[in-house]
Formats: structure tokens, sequence, C-alpha cells
């Protein structure tokens, strides 16, 4: 096979080959926004598939496609589907994704396996980032980007978002890493690999769950003409750059209370442990712990997360695109 099956949702450019260097299968109402230069938000599924409860899963991914809309940019949720690489899932993909028992997690390593295999997959940070690029998408959304696990040290657990992100010119908009990781690791990884972070409307790095982090930034920008801007200049640099992480936090009063954080937080990982869980297991298994042990806290703030991040990211394409 020499032509990997890539399928964006819609109908006028349907079956035509637009894409020049990588062998994208490119139709639909994203392929013709992308064409006229218009806004487009990627959205990634593993989040929805793995990340978040079902049923609500699919509610909140129907509802942040919306909030995409109604901001003036194009949604595309990318997923693997049979073994095909969509980008732009269509209403029944996008319940099939949220709702079928058998969706594997699929990172950037295992794109191929999914493919070759003919299987649905659910693409994490750091495959939706990299198959959103290769589209010419240039603003992806997500929860919290994967970063260096807290205990690292001896599991060497860190996600391969971090490697994708250092090698993908893309905007992520985040809450940052998710609080359940070594933050200042993750920044400090982020650093060695070259990846840009700023804080939106902060120099506090937020802690996805938690408003603060208790680490800064550099840089902050205050508007998405602001995010506009750097990606601009970046792009005039053209030295091979990564992604720009633009990191949104939650408002104080949205967050989960600190002390509950912490203490669910030890009680997950001491499961975790318990229970052996290791590899792309991990990140799951203590978003589903936290949902389950905050009384559906931390599900009201992952889900303010998403939605909150899809709709500045749907503003800072509207600014790029201008
Ligand atoms: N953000 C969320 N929920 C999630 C994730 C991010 O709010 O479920 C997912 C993303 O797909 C991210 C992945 O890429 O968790 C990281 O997994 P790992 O730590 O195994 O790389
Ligand atoms: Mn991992």
């Amino acid at each position: 096979m020499h032509d990997v099956p890539v399928r964006v949702r819609g109908a006028a450019a349907e079956q035509e080959d637009v894409m020049h260097d990588v062998p994208v299968r490119v139709r639909g109402e994203v392929a013709d926004a992308l064409a006229q230069h218009e806004p487009v938000v990627a959205l990634e599924s593993t989040l929805v598939a793995h990340g978040l409860p079902r049923p609500d899963n699919l509610a909140v991914a129907v509802e942040v496609e919306q909030l995409v809309r109604d901001a003036g940019a194009v949604p595309a949720t990318i997923a693997v589907l049979g073994g095909e690489v969509v980008i732009g899932l269509d209403a029944a993909e996008l319940a099939r994704i949220a709702s079928s028992p058998d969706v594997a997690k699929v990172s950037t390593r295992d794109l191929a396996p999914a493919i070759a295999a003919g299987c649905d997959g659910a693409t994490t940070v750091a495959s939706t980032a990299t198959l959103a690029a290769r589209a010419g998408i240039a603003v992806f959304a997500t929860g919290g980007i994967g970063g260096v696990h807290r205990e690292a040290a001896t599991t060497w657990d860190e996600s391969a978002d971090l490697g994708a992100l250092a090698r993908t010119p893309i905007v992520v908009v985040c809450a940052g890493v998710k609080s359940i990781l070594d933050v200042g690791a993750t920044l400090e990884r982020l650093e060695t690999l070259g990846v840009t972070v700023v804080g939106y409307r902060t120099r506090a790095f937020p802690g996805f769950y938690r408003s603060d982090s208790g680490h800064t930034v550099d840089w902050t920008v205050d508007d998405p003409a602001g995010v506009a801007a750097i990606v601009a200049a970046q792009r005039g640099l053209s030295v091979g750059a990564g992604a720009v992480v633009v990191a949104n936090p939650l408002p104080p009063d949205e967050q989960v209370d600190p002390e509950v954080h912490d203490r669910v937080l030890a009680e997950g990982m001491a499961a975790s442990r318990e229970q052996r869980i290791s590899g792309k297991a991990v990140t799951p298994f203590l978003l589903e712990h936290f949902h389950r042990a905050t009384g559906g806290a931390s599900l009201t703030a992952n889900v303010a997360i998403i939605r909150r991040n899809a709709l500045l990211a749907a503003e800072i394409a509207v600014a790029i695109a201008r």
C-alpha cells in the first residue's frame, strides 16, 4: 500500500487528491475550507473515546464541534475508522468513536499498525497534531497535553505527545499539562525539545484541573491576534519549528479544589501501582479514577476545559486566516 487512506469529510472535493507530498485524499467541508484558507480547528478523539465517560463523551464531542462552528471555524475531529484516517468525522462516525467498545488508543507509533489492521482508533494529541498539520490545519484544541509522569524517573513514562509537538508546526490550545503529571519536568522537556509555550492572558502555567500549576511561562499573549502574530513569525523563520502550545487556564472558580485534587491523585497513583497499570493505559486510568473519586467534579472541570479550548482555538484559527 503506497497510499495511506486519509479521508476528509464532505462533498465538494470528494475523492480528489489535493495534497502532493503526503498521500492524503481530501474531500469535503474541511478540504474546501482549507483550500480557501478559511479557519479550521482539529479536535482529537482519544479524549472522547478514552478520556471522558459514556454517554457524556458523545454529547461533549458534538457540543464542542458546534462551539467551533459558532465561532466561525470548521471543526475537524480526527480518528482512524476501519483502517482509514478520517479528518473531519461526520455525526455517525463521531458516535461510533464515542460508543464503540472496540476503539484503540492510537498515538503516532500506532497509526501504521491500526491502518494495516483496518481497525478503529482514537487519535491522541501526538497523532492528531501530526495528521492535522499534514492536512494543512493550523490549530488544534485538546484538554491537556500529555507529558512526563510523576514516577518517570523509575517508569520512564513520558507521553509521545512531547516528541510529536517538537516536530509538528501547529498551534495546540490546552489547559496546560494534565495535573496527574510532573508539570515541572514536562516544561523542562518542552524547553529541551524547542516547543514554544505561551500563557493565554497569564504568566502562570495552568495545571489542567487546577488553574495554576505553580510554574510560570516566559511568554504571554492577550488575544487571538497575539497567537496569530507568533504563528506568522514562526512561519517567516521557517526553521523547522515545532508546535506553539497556548496554555489557557480554567478560571479559579471552576477548578477542582486543590486539596481534593491532591488527595484523589495520591489515591489514584497508589491504585495504578497496585494494579500494575502501565503504558498507554496509565492516563485513561488516572482520569477515570479522578472522575469517580471526585464525584464528577473533575469531569465538570474537564468538560469546561475542552469547551473553553475549542472556543479559543476557533478564535485563533479565525485570526490566523485573516
Ligand atoms: N486531555 C484530556 N483528556 C485526555 C487526553 C488529553 O482532557 O484523555 C489524552 C490525549 O489524547 C493525550 C493523551 O494525547 O491523553 C496522553 O496519553 P499518554 O499519556 O498515554 O501519552
Ligand atoms: Mn505513557
